[in-house]
């Protein structure tokens, strides 16, 4: 995480500090309890502490602003209308938690006139930019072709080559704005047995798929995101994390997968996905959200936070036995359809960390004696012991110390943010919301 040079126009350090200072002492007592507690087991909590600190995850410029369904989508007065008031509530999200110090960007979503300077305002907010998304799932005004027919596998040329331009485009834009990797997921795929050859689907895909990793600079990854299903409901092109490692394995080193918990089916083994890809040294990141029934995109952590454990176990496990190039990138990719989205965001950012924090207190050592020995019981207390550790004085610890709020929800109330916005702020469209 970074020292900020956070802007003055953002929440008052005033307010922060006082409501700090209000939680100070029950917090001192919190941690020193948990401190004692964990040295019993040989854990010195200041280092649990300090691994937390430089802990990140980015968050989606998208995920600022309420979501919707293809229903409805209820939009909260206050709600950022233009990037630069995305930019400023990831601001604020990172103001408030300090976990969360870049942003991603999708395109054309966030199209600017001048990149340069929106870096310049994004640093002047002690923020930086994360992997920039390519958007050929959805059609925008005046474009000459449509990805009806699908966009990096379509069956017209034309259309192929249109989708590559785009994903090229955003890697120049990337540049501009100082990120390091292309993020491409596409919506292909079909709604009829037949439809396609689900064959020569993937041929086409990973023909235009290659001509972008072309024009990826040196320092760059192209991260393949996987999802069954959703625009397309019988066949999607890149389905799974079979079809992503094809493609990985493919187009070259630059080329990693990459994990949106939701984009799986329900009681899918996300964590053994973890250790399979990180296996093959092609684990490239994580979009972080949590389901019940499919892509639903909730809060982090809100319906099954010990999967989010379990994954984070086996990423505990990948740094202590690293393949070359592993430095998964992280990022929350949620809707927030009926929250106020800085506020799922910050919930979220601390969750995911609370669940890295707990795989840290995990015993490595007590977990490979007792999976060795066969003790099946053991193995498991090992590991749950650590997922029933309260991590929260540990988070609020490192947030006091990074000068976020030890309490973000009071103090994000507090400062009444949303509220002001309102004042501000445009009102933004009924229409559906993308999610
Ligand atoms: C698709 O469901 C996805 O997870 C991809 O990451 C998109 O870029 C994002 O959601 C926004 O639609
Ligand atoms: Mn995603």
């Amino acid at each position: 995480m970074t020292e900020l040079p956070i802007s003055a126009d953002l929440i008052s350090a005033d307010l922060v500090a006082q409501n700090n200072e209000a939680r100070r002492a029950a917090l001192d007592d919190e941690y020193a309890a948990l401190g004692r507690k964990l040295e019993r087991s040989g854990i010195a909590i200041d280092s649990i502490k300090d691994r937390v600190k430089a802990w990140s995850v980015a968050v989606p410029s998208w995920g600022t602003g309420r979501g919707g369904t293809r229903f409805a989508k209820f939009p909260l007065p206050g709600e950022p209308t233009n990037i630069h008031e995305k930019l400023a509530d990831c601001a604020v999200v990172n103001q408030l938690g300090r976990t969360a110090p870049r942003v991603s960007l999708h395109f054309p979503w966030d199209k600017v006139n001048d990149y340069g300077a929106l870096a310049e305002e994004a640093a002047s907010y002690g923020l930086s930019f994360d992997a920039v998304n390519s958007n050929t799932f959805q059609d925008q005004p005046g474009q000459a072709q449509s990805y009806v027919t699908g966009s990096l596998s379509s069956t017209l040329e034309s259309t192929r080559q249109q989708a590559v331009e785009h994903n090229i485009d955003c890697i120049e834009i990337g540049q501009a704005l100082g990120s390091r990797a292309l993020t491409v997921w596409v919506g292909d795929g079909t709604n009829f047995p037949g439809q396609q050859d689900l064959g020569r689907s993937l041929d086409r895909y990973l023909e235009a798929a290659a001509k972008v990793y072309a024009a990826l600079p040196d320092d760059w990854r192209m991260l393949i995101e996987h999802k069954m299903f959703e625009p397309a409901f019988y066949s999607s092109v890149i389905s799974d994390w079979g079809s992503s490692l094809i493609v990985a394995q493919e187009l070259g080193e630059k080329c990693r997968c990459l994990i949106d918990l939701g984009h799986h089916a329900p009681n899918t083994n996300i964590e053994q996905i973890v250790a399979r890809l990180h296996h093959v040294g092609k684990l490239g990141g994580f979009h972080f959200n949590d389901s019940k029934y499919g892509d639903d995109d909730l809060d982090s952590a809100s319906i099954n936070p010990h999967q989010l454990f379990l994954v984070f176990n086996e990423l505990v496990e990948a740094e202590r036995n690293p393949r070359a190039g592993f430095d998964p990138a992280y990022m929350i990719d949620q809707s927030h359809n009926v929250t106020d989205p800085i506020e799922s965001l910050l919930s979220s950012a601390e969750a995911i960390a609370g669940c890295y924090a707990r795989a840290l207190l995990v015993d490595r050592e007590a977990l490979q004696q007792a999976q060795n020995d066969n003790d099946v019981m053991l193995a498991f207390r090992t590991l749950r012991t650590a997922y029933e550790t309260d991590v929260g004085p540990i988070l609020a610890q490192a947030r006091a110390e990074q000068g976020g709020a030890i309490d973000w929800l009071g103090a994000y109330r507090e400062s009444r943010w949303r509220d002001r916005k309102a004042q501000e702020r445009g009102s933004v469209g009924l229409g559906a919301g993308i999610v």
